[in-house]
């Protein structure tokens, strides 16, 4: 493992605590979520984008979760492209994580979480170096 990130809620808000995050190039990383809110709707994941942080695109992924519904853990089934990797759903008190190779070319990456309505608000940037 080249590097692991371990990320967490602002509190019981809709909002990752860590924004932003760096990894190098086409590496092995595990990203881990401590989901330490304490309010029982703060239910978080953390979905990793191929793309860039744009509103447009965290919107895209964000509403295909809401409708990919509780039995996918609100991933979107079908956007492969979009979606470079994501944790499980987590409960408050839990902890979760995924391992993934990075993407080769270096930039900005945008994430998500796409619990429903958490998307507009909840995102953050990895950089890729
Ligand atoms: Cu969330």
């Amino acid at each position: 493992m080249a590097k692991t990130v371990t990320l967490h809620p602002k509190g019981n808000q809709m909002k990752y605590k860590e924004t932003e995050f760096t990894v190098p190039a086409g590496k092995k990383v595990k990203v881990v979520f401590e989901n330490t809110a304490t309010s029982p709707s703060m239910q978080h994941n953390v979905v990793v984008l191929t793309r860039p942080p744009e509103q447009k695109v965290f919107r895209k992924v964000g509403e295909a979760g809401m409708s990919a519904g509780a039995s996918n853990d609100y991933v979107p089934q079908d956007m492969g492209d979009l979606i470079l990797a994501h944790t499980p759903m987590s409960k408050p008190g839990e902890t979760v994580s995924v391992t993934f190779t990075t993407p080769g070319e270096t930039g900005d990456y945008g994430y998500i979480c796409t619990y429903p309505g958490h998307w507009a608000t909840m995102q953050g940037t990895m950089h890729v170096r």
